[in-house]
């Protein structure tokens, strides 16, 4: 990655294993280009021989298989645009600061996905109707530093329940018309659509049909959260993107001329369901007013927004916010729900300006 072309639209939260988010006051379009896309990696980045790569499909299947890249990319190729947002996205935001990258609200992007579906090449290997799980595993491994851990290194591995794995799983090998960069999964990633973004396993080397639900070091350890089911909190896997808006511009600490149209915008995304509204207040949230959504809804996709802001005449500090709405009823929160430690950081982000 050159990173001389991208000063000021990235910033590098960690060299080694490389960790980079977008500046997102620079987003100007509904499609993130390759290289201003985040990139999140617990461990170093993989060297692949396409050459000699096989996907590998063993478990629960009457026929395994060990595809080569030639094979994979001659079956039938499926595009769609999906979101991506890391899990820890916008934990800057969070008081006291909690432990781990301290995203602020760039470790998120929209992009187009060409691969093929998971469904062809279960059908292929013929999944037993046992299955419950389907477990993806990376190339890449390292030691995880922090306890409880297990021991020596381990493979960064996540897996789906099946009716999601048949729906819309995709096992991507371009990103935005064109081959997937090193950082971003090359040769072949899984992209499970409306998830936050640690399902979609990168430098992807074997899928396993499981009988029993993963338990994993990345499914129960890190990427949980404490779901409560009759009051008692459950350590359950993150899955779903829940909703949130974010502001692109103006941005944390922008000085805004006083008495003047000023355009906000930024995007709104969540899950499985399209974004109905997005509100913005200037006032810390006492009042809101409705932004305009751009273009059309799309599945999986960021919805982009804009609202014309006549600043307030008085000189002073603003507190902006932004909340949106979807179509399945959810609504962003006031306040982050700490059951959730420093994941799914959803609720409606302050951005302080000065109007001058
Ligand atoms: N093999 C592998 N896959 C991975 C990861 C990883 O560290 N190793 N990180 C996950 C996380 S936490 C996120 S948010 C997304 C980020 O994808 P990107 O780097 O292409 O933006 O990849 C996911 N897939
Ligand atoms: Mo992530």
């Amino acid at each position: 990655m050159n990173t001389d072309t991208l000063s000021g639209q990235m910033i590098v939260r960690e060299a080694e294993p490389l960790n980079i988010e977008m500046s997102f006051r620079t987003l100007d379009s509904l499609i993130t280009p390759s290289e201003r896309f985040f990139v999140r990696c617990h461990f170093p980045i993989p060297e692949i021989d396409v050459k000699t790569w096989r996907l590998k499909i063993e478990g629960s299947v009457e026929k395994p298989l060990a595809l080569s890249y030639t094979e994979l990319r001659q079956m039938e190729s499926r595009t769609l645009t999906a979101t991506l947002e890391c899990a820890g996205n916008s934990r800057a935001s969070l008081t006291p600061q909690p432990k781990g990258t301290s995203w602020e609200l760039g470790a998120v992007g929209n992009a187009e996905w060409t691969g093929v579906p998971l469904a062809a090449v279960l059908e292929r290997a013929e999944m037993k109707a046992s299955a419950v799980h389907v477990i993806f595993t990376g190339s890449d491994q390292g030691e995880i530093a922090e306890p409880p851990r297990p021991a020596g290194e381990i493979q960064y591995s996540r897996s789906v329940p099946c009716d999601k794995a048949l729906k819309d799983v995709l096992l991507a090998y371009q990103m935005n018309g064109e081959e997937l960069t090193p950082a971003h999964g090359f040769p072949v990633r899984v992209i499970v659509p409306g998830w936050y973004g640690m399902a979609s396993v990168k430098w992807l080397e074997r899928i396993i049909v499981s009988d029993t639900p993963f338990t994993g070091y990345f499914q129960t350890i890190d990427y949980a959260f404490w779901d409560r089911r009759d009051g008692l909190p459950e350590r359950v896997p993150i899955t779903e993107m829940r909703i949130k808006a974010e502001i692109a511009r103006p941005h944390i600490g922008e000085v805004v001329p006083a008495a003047t149209a000023y355009r906000m915008h930024g995007a709104a995304w969540s899950g499985d369901a399209h974004i109905m509204t997005v509100d913005i207040s200037d006032d810390a949230g006492a009042t809101w007013h409705a932004a305009r959504l751009l273009g059309s809804f799309m599945p999986n996709a960021w919805q982009l927004w804009e609202h014309t802001w006549q600043t307030p005449a008085q000189p002073g500090r603003r507190t902006l916010m932004a909340r949106a709405t979807d179509s399945c009823g959810h609504a962003q929160p006031s306040q982050h729900d700490d059951d959730c430690g420093s994941y799914l950081v959803n609720h409606c982000l302050p951005i302080e300006v000065e109007v001058r």
